[in-house]
């Protein structure tokens, strides 16, 4: 007997009891996830034809991928009314949503529309980050506060990731579930039913070529990864490397470096979402000073994290290399 096939919609709406007006801002994700696939799937026949970054055959400027992808999602968040403003890396500040039918939205997103595009060029997945917060008081006018929220006060997060198939994962604080999007029918269906992280992997995923940059005690681990023969995968895309961890256990890791002291990636919407799902999966997130990287207080809105995230069992026993050779000096 056939699968019963859930669509993402169908998902949503069972589960509407987790949060009612969240249901609408959900489908407006969807929908500008396979809006951004199909503009994605096309990108290496944008290159092919040598129009990348020029204008069209029809003479319409070709957008960076992950402007088109920063306005596609803007544009469906419009759609639900839920959404009140959005914060992305793609803009220096948030931007209001006009209010649909003058009713109060409740929600606030923060997202990294398109992240690692440069590997697109290359064929490499890359992939969509979000989070949704509840407006701190939708009586009043929408401030930075809103948005320099801790990731313990995501109502909601997940990400894309259009690779050799699109999957759409994402929690509401009610474990993770996963939809492949089946472009026979245009719809993301359930295909990872209440994801769980393996409790420890053989993998990590590190920039090996930083290892003379890092601090000893992470230069220390690395060497136990080596010793340990975990298999290192990096393809330099977030989203990517963390998915991996998530089916096949290990740890994802973006240290501190000379480059980068207070690391490279974004707390808002990059660390904290991708926590909350890999929390929600059994997993663990933290700085490389062992802080619960969802705990960590956001001062601005491109605030960068370092970041150690994946099995708990995995994460943990990094720690202990923190606790070993980092100098107790603060
Ligand atoms: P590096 C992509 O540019 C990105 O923001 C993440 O997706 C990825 O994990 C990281 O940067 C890769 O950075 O320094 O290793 O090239």
């Amino acid at each position: 007997m056939s699968k019963e096939i859930v669509t993402l919609d169908e998902f949503i709406i069972r589960r509407q009891s987790d949060f009612d007006e969240l249901t609408g801002l959900l489908r407006d994700i969807g929908v500008a996830a396979k809006i951004i696939n199909r503009e994605v799937n096309k990108a290496g026949l944008v290159n092919i034809l040598g129009i990348e970054g020029g204008a069209n055959t029809s003479g319409d400027t070709v957008q960076k991928l992950d402007m088109y992808a920063n306005d596609k999602i803007i544009e469906c968040l419009k759609k639900s009314g839920e959404c009140a403003a959005v914060a992305s890396e793609e803009l220096d500040s948030f931007v209001e949503i006009p209010p649909v039918l003058g009713k109060k939205a409740g929600y606030v997103v923060v997202m990294d529309p398109l992240d690692g595009s440069s590997n697109i060029d290359v064929n490499v997945s890359v992939g969509t980050i979000f989070g949704i917060y509840r407006r701190l008081d939708p009586q009043k006018p929408i401030t930075m506060a809103d948005f320099l929220q801790k990731g313990t006060a995501l109502v909601a997060a997940g990400y894309v990731i259009y690779g050799t198939s699109t999957i759409l994962v994402y929690t509401t604080g009610n474990g993770v579930n996963g939809f492949t999007l089946d472009p026979g029918i245009g719809e993301f269906c359930l295909s990872h039913k209440n994801m769980r992280i393996p409790k420890s992997g053989q993998y990590y995923s590190v920039n090996q070529g930083y290892y003379l940059k890092f601090d000893v005690e992470m230069r220390r681990y690395i060497d136990h990864c080596s010793d340990m023969n975990y298999g290192l995968r990096y393809i330099g895309s977030m989203v990517s490397d963390i998915h991996r961890i998530l089916f096949q256990g290990g740890i994802f890791l973006y240290p501190n470096t000379r480059k980068y002291p207070k690391g490279k990636l974004r707390l808002l919407y990059e660390c904290n979402p991708l926590a909350f799902v890999v929390e929600q999966a059994g997993g663990k997130a933290v700085t490389m000073r062992s802080n619960r990287i969802m705990a960590v207080q956001p001062e601005e809105l491109h605030q960068k994290a370092t970041i150690a995230i994946g099995s708990p069992e995995t994460v943990a026993e990094m720690e202990a290399f923190l606790d070993k050779y980092v100098f107790k000096s603060y």
